[in-house]
């Protein structure tokens, strides 16, 4: 049997189980096994089907062991912000509810009525999202205060799947930096906070953080699976782990790019002056202690949401063919406008938002794709340029990662726009950031430096020069 690590890597439309493991002087990522994931409509939220979720990571975990694959560890990501409450019996006490679920409409402006927007940023030093844990918190403790009052645990969605697999419970720390509630002098949770929005403190668990092994698996799966491995805790923020496999660091600037577009760059230290809040700009805790000063970006969101009206008729790709056959499209919307974060009807959206900005209203697929793409770059730019005057530096170039990296044409458009080289690659980022993180456990790789150069030789990356728009 091939010894490997196994990254669980769960989008919010897919999650995959990748085996990798080291050949030679190169590091070899293999799929096992792919799932769908999507929010579904449950007792009148939008929620994640976490039961689901659980059984393809076991079904995962068998088809990788019968394809003659033996897990030395293995280690869960998935998006962030997202959590459940477990009672004294350790059930689940709600629905897992996603972040785009209407429950937090207004309670950015409640928290505000306790703590300022300033000094919550001073604090936490995380960007405002109306959907970020502290807001879903506020919005449990107005509409549902009896649940808040039941719950004794809070675990974010992948401490939630680790614990399924070993029966620990830890709160991981990048996913934990998502939440607005972790202190960013201190790295840890921010009990003066937690008791000034009057949220329950002993819910919080201990953080642990990336390249702590959590333990192995129960007994009864171990049983099941005809073996036992450890479970160690990555980035589980699927960002955190993404940016980990980015090839090069220096004067670089990484996009991220998947359902959301994460732009930033990687920093020793927070950045939280008036400018990055001003922009929207947030910290989120890395690896190391590193953080991720980087703006989310609505992202492919918008084209998946279109693609899914669309009876998906046409793939991604054909949307790519397609928008660039519609370049001379020139209609953009404002990607980051709550308005495209959850609507009835994207296509709609989009449209009537061009309509009521007096510009020309796409209407077939190539013209809305071209406006969805050409709007992506142009905040891609914007956003460059407020690293730039944030940080007095200057990025010569862009590393593009994840999924999204496939999407030739957005490259393209970003090179254009940016005036700025484009490498794209990795495309599966997330899961090899999770992978190194436990070979560096297992002191398989040295150093965080020695994983960017393993997976720069390891991984293709393609080159986009600018053309001049
Ligand atoms: C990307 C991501 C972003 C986070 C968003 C919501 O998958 O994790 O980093 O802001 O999803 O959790």
């Amino acid at each position: 049997m091939q010894k490997c690590h196994l990254a669980v890597d769960i989008g919010a439309s897919s999650g995959r189980v990748m085996a990798g493991f080291l050949a030679g002087e190169k590091l070899q990522l293999k799929e096992m096994y792919r799932f769908d994931n999507h929010i579904v409509e449950k007792n009148g939220h939008l929620c994640w089907d976490i039961d689901h979720l659980f059984h393809s990571i076991k079904e995962g975990i068998k088809q990788t062991i019968a394809q003659q694959f033996e897990p030395k560890s293995l280690a869960i990501d998935t998006w962030a912000v997202d959590f459940v409450l477990l009672d004294e019996k350790d059930q689940l006490l709600t629905d897992a509810i996603a972040y785009r679920d209407h429950r937090t409409d207004g309670m950015m402006e409640a928290v505000f009525q306790t703590i300022e927007k300033e000094s919550l940023y001073d604090r936490t030093g995380i960007q405002f999202q109306k959907f970020n844990t502290i807001y879903q918190l506020q919005a449990l403790k107005e509409q549902r205060p009896e649940v808040l009052q039941q719950a004794k645990t809070l675990l974010m969605i992948p401490d939630y799947l680790h614990f399924l697999l070993t029966g620990k419970k830890a709160n991981e720390y990048t996913n934990a930096t998502s939440t607005q509630l972790v202190n960013r002098e201190t790295n840890n949770w921010d009990t003066e906070l937690l008791q000034t929005l009057d949220f329950p403190a002993d819910i919080f668990q201990e953080i642990l953080m990336p390249k702590s092994t959590l333990g192995s698996l129960k007994s009864e799966l171990a049983e099941e699976f005809g073996m036992d491995f450890d479970i160690v805790i990555p980035a589980t923020h699927d960002t955190g782990s993404a940016v980990i496999a980015v090839p090069e660091q220096k004067d670089t600037i990484y996009l991220s790019s998947g359902t959301w577009s994460l732009i930033g760059i990687e920093s020793s230290d927070p950045i939280a002056t008036n400018e990055a809040l001003e922009f929207n700009f947030t910290n989120e805790g890395g690896i190391d202690y590193r953080y991720r000063f980087l703006k989310n970006i609505m992202g492919l969101w918008m084209i998946q949401e279109v693609k899914r009206l669309m009876d998906d008729q046409y793939s991604f790709s054909d949307f790519v063919e397609l928008a660039k056959a519609s370049a001379d499209f020139t209609s953009v919307v404002d990607v980051n406008d709550d308005r495209f974060l959850s609507p009835e009807n994207m296509i709609e959206e989009i449209q009537s938002y061009c309509k009521e900005k007096d510009q020309e209203v796409p209407r077939t697929p190539g013209e809305i794709a071209q406006t969805i793409f050409l709007s992506l770059a142009r905040s891609y730019r914007e956003a460059i340029e407020q690293i730039e005057l944030v940080t007095g530096r200057i990025f010569d170039q862009v590393n593009m990662i994840g999924g999204g990296c496939q999407n030739t044409w957005l490259n393209q458009l970003l090179a254009n726009h940016a005036n700025r080289t484009v490498y794209a690659g990795p495309i599966e980022a997330t899961a090899i950031g999770n992978i190194v993180v436990q070979m560096l456990q297992t002191k398989e790789i040295a150093s965080l430096a020695d994983a960017r150069q393993l997976i720069n030789r390891s991984f293709d990356i393609q080159i986009f020069e600018p053309k001049g728009k």
